[in-house]
């Protein structure tokens, strides 16, 4: 597979508008949209770098993956987020390296996108997710 670009860092918080805040104040980012994933059990926010974004996690249930990660590891980078042209052939490619799928097929995330997981497990200790933008074609 062949990633374009670094398509967004999320980064689990405790309180989204505590977050918010700090990126606004103290780094000078602009939220420009905020959207509850409700299958995913997280609030985001997202600021864009560039052609990156950041993408804050606020845990709407306390048995969410994102309440579960910063119980155990405190607030942090959660996950890193590659841009893919066909993400169906980049999950075959990728599984076919021996990385675990936790999504077998791509499903609907944030922003419109379609999304799909690669266990940290087998990607040397990063939640990777891999997205296309198919309303881009
Ligand atoms: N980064 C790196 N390692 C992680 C991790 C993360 N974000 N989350 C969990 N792990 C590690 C744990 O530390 C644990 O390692 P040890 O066994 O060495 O302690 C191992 O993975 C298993 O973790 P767990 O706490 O037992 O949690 P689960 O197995 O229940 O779930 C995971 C882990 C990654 C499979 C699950 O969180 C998942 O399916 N994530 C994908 C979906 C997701 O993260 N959604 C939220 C964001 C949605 C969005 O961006 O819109």
């Amino acid at each position: 597979m062949k990633p374009t670009h670094i398509e967004h860092i999320g980064i689990a918080v405790n309180s989204l508008a505590d977050a918010i805040s700090y990126y606004e104040k103290v780094l000078g980012l602009k939220c420009y949209s905020i959207e509850e994933v409700a299958d995913q059990k997280v609030k985001t926010a997202f600021f864009r770098l560039g052609d990156t974004k950041i993408e804050l996690l606020e845990s709407t249930d306390p048995e969410g993956a994102i309440s579960k990660f910063i119980e155990k590891r405190g607030e942090g980078i959660h996950h890193i987020a590659f841009a893919v042209d066909n993400i169906e052939s980049a999950l075959s490619d990728v599984s076919k390296e021996g990385v675990k799928l936790i999504d077998q097929a791509p499903r609907n995330g944030a922003e419109g996108l379609s999304i799909a997981f690669l266990h940290p497990k087998s990607t040397l200790g990063v939640l990777t997710e891999l997205c296309e933008d198919k309303n881009k074609k």
